[in-house]
C-alpha cells in the first residue's frame, strides 16, 4: 500500500510550520504548529502530531493557522489526504524536539523528493521575525521583522525637581520618572510608526521629544508616535526623541534591568530586557 502511495507521490517541496509560541501568555512554555504547503507537484495532505489529525486537506499554497501545542516533543505524520497515519509518506515519523519552555517560532521546512528519498524535514527558527528576542541576544537589543533595536538603555531614576527641566512636571511625579532612549532601524520597505511603549515598572509610558522653548528644555508627547521612515534610523537619545516613563513602580539603580514592549502602527510588537545606566 505504502508503496504504491510513495510511486504516485512526488513530493518535491513539503513545508511545515512549527511555531512554538510567547505571544499569547495562555499558552507560554509551549509551541504553536503551522503547516504551509508549497509543493507544486504535491496532493493536500493531513497532517498528524502525535498520533491526533490536526490538519486536513491542506494543498498547494495553503498556509494553516497557527496551532497550539503542548510539550517538548513531537512526532509529526504527514499523510495524503484522507488517509490513515499508516499512510505516512515517510518511513519513520518527524521528529521535533524542543528545550523545556522554549519559546519562539520555527519554521519545520520538509524538503526533498520521496520517490529519490531525498526527502527531509529541515528546523528552522523564524522567532526574529515573530519579535521574540533570541535567548542570546544582548541586553538592550532585539528584532521584529525589519524592525531592528539597538543599544537601548533606561537612565537611573530622576526625582522631580533634580534639574531636569520638565520632565515630572505635574505628573505627580513623586516617585520618580526614567527615560529609555536606543536606536531604531527600519530595514525594512514600508514605513512604520513606534506608537506605544509599555512596561510593568510605571505607571504611565509616554512618547516624547525634547524641544527648547525660551531656554528651556521642555518635553512634548509625541501622541502619533515616532515615524519610521523605510530604510531609516532613528536615534532616541538624552535631549531628543525618548519613551518617557512616569509613575515609577519602584527606583530604577545603575545595572538594573526592566523589560520593555514596543508596539508598532503595523501591529508588530517586541519585548525585550533593557539594561538601566546613566546616559
Ligand atoms: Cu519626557
Amino acid at each position: 500500500m505504502r508503496k504504491q502511495f510513495l510511486s504516485l507521490l512526488v513530493i518535491s517541496m513539503l513545508v511545515v510550520a512549527l511555531l512554538p509560541f510567547a505571544f499569547a501568555a495562555a499558552h507560554e512554555g509551549g509551541p504553536h504548529l503551522r503547516v504551509a504547503h508549497l509543493s507544486p507537484t504535491s496532493p493536500a495532505v493531513d497532517v498528524f502530531v502525535n498520533g491526533k489529525k490536526v490538519i486536513e486537506k491542506l494543498a498547494y499554497k495553503q498556509v494553516t493557522d497557527y496551532l497550539p501545542l503542548e510539550g517538548t516533543t513531537f512526532e509529526i505524520v504527514i499523510v495524503p489526504a484522507g488517509g490513515k497515519i499508516e499512510d505516512s509518506v515517510t518511513p519513520e515519523p518527524i521528529k521535533l524536539t524542543f528545550a523545556e519552555g522554549e519559546a519562539g517560532y520555527f519554521t519545520a521546512a520538509a524538503v526533498g523528493s520521496l520517490a529519490d528519498k531525498t526527502f527531509e524535514v529541515v528546523l528552522l527558527n523564524d522567532s526574529a521575525a515573530h519579535g521574540v528576542a533570541a535567548k542570546d541576544m544582548p541586553r538592550g537589543e532585539a528584532r521584529v521583522g525589519h524592525i531592528v533595536i539597538t543599544g537601548a538603555f533606561a537612565r537611573p531614576t530622576m526625582k522631580a525637581g533634580h534639574g531636569h527641566g520638565g520632565h515630572g512636571q505635574g505628573h505627580g511625579s513623586k516617585s520618580g520618572v526614567s527615560a529609555v532612549y536606543m536606536k531604531i532601524e527600519n530595514r525594512g520597505g514600508g514605513s512604520d510608526v513606534l506608537v506605544s511603549a509599555e512596561t510593568d515598572v510605571a505607571g504611565v509610558v509616554e512618547l516624547h521629544q525634547t524641544v527648547i522653548e525660551n531656554d528651556m528644555a521642555m518635553m512634548r508627547p509625541l501622541p502619533e508616535g515616532i515615524n519610521l521612515p523605510p530604510g531609516s534610523v532613528t536615534e532616541l537619545l538624552p535631549g531628543g526623541l525618548h519613551i518617557m516613563l512616569l509613575d515609577l513602580k519602584r527606583e530604577l539603580k545603575e545595572g538594573d534591568v526592566i523589560t520593555l514592549t514596543l508596539v508598532f502602527k503595523s501591529g508588530k510588537r517586541v519585548t525585550f530586557d533593557v539594561p538601566v545606566r546613566m546616559p
